[in-house]
């Protein structure tokens, strides 16, 4: 299997994302909120790049059965159902639900990978899941979100754990230098996820908002046997 690995979705090139088998990482939140929501029975997520686009697509007589849901600097949005904390994707609030989610990084790139052949959402929590979903693919794109055009290093760490589970099926002359880094992360850390999220830039972020249990959640290794895809620009289970 070879593998492309970008550090940062600003850093994709989109034709290269076209036709391809994608893995998006998003580990706080975005990717974990996904999983969490289809874990508890969330009937489809639609991914929205912006808030306004999203608060037309839940018309108020629809609120019971569509949830509108995401976050801008972490914090909720005024107005919507839901923010970007994966706990608060019960199945009492989402089972059989449409959740309309726009997120600052996460649901942009899924909606920039919307031309791959295959699209799986990946994070800590469905790690071992997603990698044997993608096993026997002869190429995967591993696109790490981070944040706004900055590297995050829990998403490299995510991908360096994803490589590892994917195995000797790896190419190693396939990988690239950020490849490497997200290995040598993974490697160094593993051990430890939660502490290693609590240490990274958004991780801190996150605490200081008061998302410290939300860092916690996400920091759990391979607990969801959920594997999300994209079906025309919908993601469901
Ligand atoms: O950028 C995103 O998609 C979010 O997951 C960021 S946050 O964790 O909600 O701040």
């Amino acid at each position: 299997m070879n593998i492309v690995f970008y550090a940062t979705l600003e850093q994709a090139d989109r034709n290269a994302l076209q036709n391809a088998s994608v893995v998006v990482i998003d580990v706080l939140r975005a990717s974990s909120t996904i999983v969490a929501a289809l874990e508890s029975g969330a009937e489809r997520i639609i991914p929205i790049a912006d808030i306004e686009t999203a608060s037309r697509l839940v018309r108020p007589a629809e609120r019971d059965k569509k949830l509108l849901a995401g976050e801008r600097k972490g914090l909720p949005v005024p107005g919507f159902d839901l923010s970007n904390s994966p706990a608060e994707f019960t199945p009492a609030r989402v089972r059989g639900r449409t959740i309309v989610l726009t997120t600052t990084n996460g649901t942009r790139a899924v909606t920039a990978a919307s031309k791959a052949g295959r699209i799986v959402v990946c994070s800590l929590t469905n790690l071992h899941a997603a990698a044997a979903a993608l096993r026997g693919e002869p190429e995967v794109v591993v696109l790490c979100c981070g944040a706004e055009g900055s590297m995050a290093a829990e998403d490299l760490f995510c991908g360096g754990l994803l490589l590892q589970s994917l195995g000797p099926a790896v190419a190693p002359e396939s990988l690239s230098d950020a490849a490497r880094i997200a290995g040598a992360l993974a490697e160094r850390f593993g051990g430890n996820a939660e502490a290693f999220l609590r240490s990274t830039d958004h991780g801190r972020r996150l605490v200081g908002l008061g998302f410290e249990a939300d860092v916690a959640f996400c920091a759990r290794v391979g607990v969801s046997a959920c594997v999300p895809t994209v079906k025309e620009g919908v993601i469901v289970s």
